[in-house]
């Protein structure tokens, strides 16, 4: 009874509570350079855990993201860059990365909802490491078979994060019109897919300039990428989904009273910047679970914003 209740209210309002999705499928996209290896890297990883973080464990689901453990650890932990994906790999050398998360559930749920909520949410996300320029090639190579098969695995998805870099907001009309081609293509397969959430996460937010305002991910997203959130929006307004807002940051700061990036700039440019992790001994990410909560459970949840 009470879960058809549920469901029902689901099914009309999305900004009511809503169940867990334990079949959500969950995509990340982004840009070349937006950060998805690194933050999938360092979500497998995991470095420093808090015992505090409702974070319990995470864990690779596939050989792929077995090595992508392996990288974070024999790369990144050295301070160095993980190399970027090979522009001529064939569709079966795409590396598809799987994790599973396990979630402390929030105390804060309705009564009602706690009931049904299992105490501890397992949570799990994909991300394919697509080897082309994906926004570029959407507007320009639509037809390409390689980019054809990507889109079709995020048709299957219920929920999509999509980073974008923070330090590179002169590339907003770039990822708009790319995003446009998107939402299009996902739309015009049996009059609409599966997409319920859009998360539009901010990446490299330990930047000084954008930590200040980590905790306002919409302001973040809306000065730095105002035609992407028009976009969006208008994706929202339509009745497809919903969409929210995230700050992110693989790397995180050093220090809590005078917090410094943990990062160090290798170049900047239009594109956005490339970097590595200053002090490898002190890395503890930004974020990263929080976006996948929300597209999951359809609420934010407080605890995993906070550093
Ligand atoms: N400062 C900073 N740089 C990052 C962060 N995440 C990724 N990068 C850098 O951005 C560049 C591109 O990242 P990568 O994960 O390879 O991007 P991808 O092409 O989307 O997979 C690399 O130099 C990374 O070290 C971050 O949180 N902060
Ligand atoms: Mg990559």
């Amino acid at each position: 009874m009470i879960l058809d209740w549920l469901k029902n209210r689901k099914d009309k309002n999305e900004n009511a509570p809503t169940l867990f999705d334990a079949n959500a499928t969950l995509r990340v996209i982004g840009d070349r350079a937006s950060g998805k290896t690194a933050y999938m890297a360092s979500l497998a990883y995991w470095p420093n855990a808090d015992s505090n973080s409702p974070v319990q464990d995470i864990s690779p689901v596939n050989d792929d993201a077995q090595e992508l453990i392996n990288q974070a650890r024999n790369i990144l932990e050295q301070g160095l860059e993980l190399p970027p994906t090979d522009l001529n790999a064939s569709a079966e050398d795409v590396k598809d990365y799987l994790l599973s998360i396990a979630v402390k559930n929030q105390m804060s749920l309705t009564s009602a909802k706690a009931a049904l909520f299992p105490k501890i949410l397992k949570l799990t996300i994909g991300c394919k490491d697509y080897a082309g320029e994906f926004f570029a090639d959407l507007v320009h190579k639509s037809k390409d078979a390689k980019l054809q098969s990507y889109l079709e695995d995020c048709r299957e998805a219920t929920g999509l994060m999509f980073l974008v870099d923070g330090t590179a907001p002169r590339k907003d009309m770039d990822y708009a019109r790319g995003l446009d081609k998107f939402l299009g293509a996902l739309d015009a397969v049996d009059g609409g897919g599966k997409m319920k959430r859009i998360a539009l996460v901010v990446t490299k937010c330990e930047i000084e300039q954008l930590w200040v305002n980590r905790h306002d991910p919409r302001k973040i997203a809306e000065a730095r990428f105002p035609q992407t959130c028009h976009k969006l929006a208008g994706w929202g307004s339509l009745g497809s989904g919903t969409v929210e807002y995230f700050t992110t940051s693989a790397f995180g700061v050093l220090g809590r009273e005078f917090p410094q990036p943990n990062s160090k700039k290798l170049t900047r440019d239009r594109q956005g910047t490339t970097s590595v992790i200053k002090d490898p001994k002190r890395w503890r990410p930004f974020g990263l679970v929080a976006p996948i909560y929300w597209l999951c459970t359809g609420d934010r949840y407080r605890e995993l914003e906070r550093g």
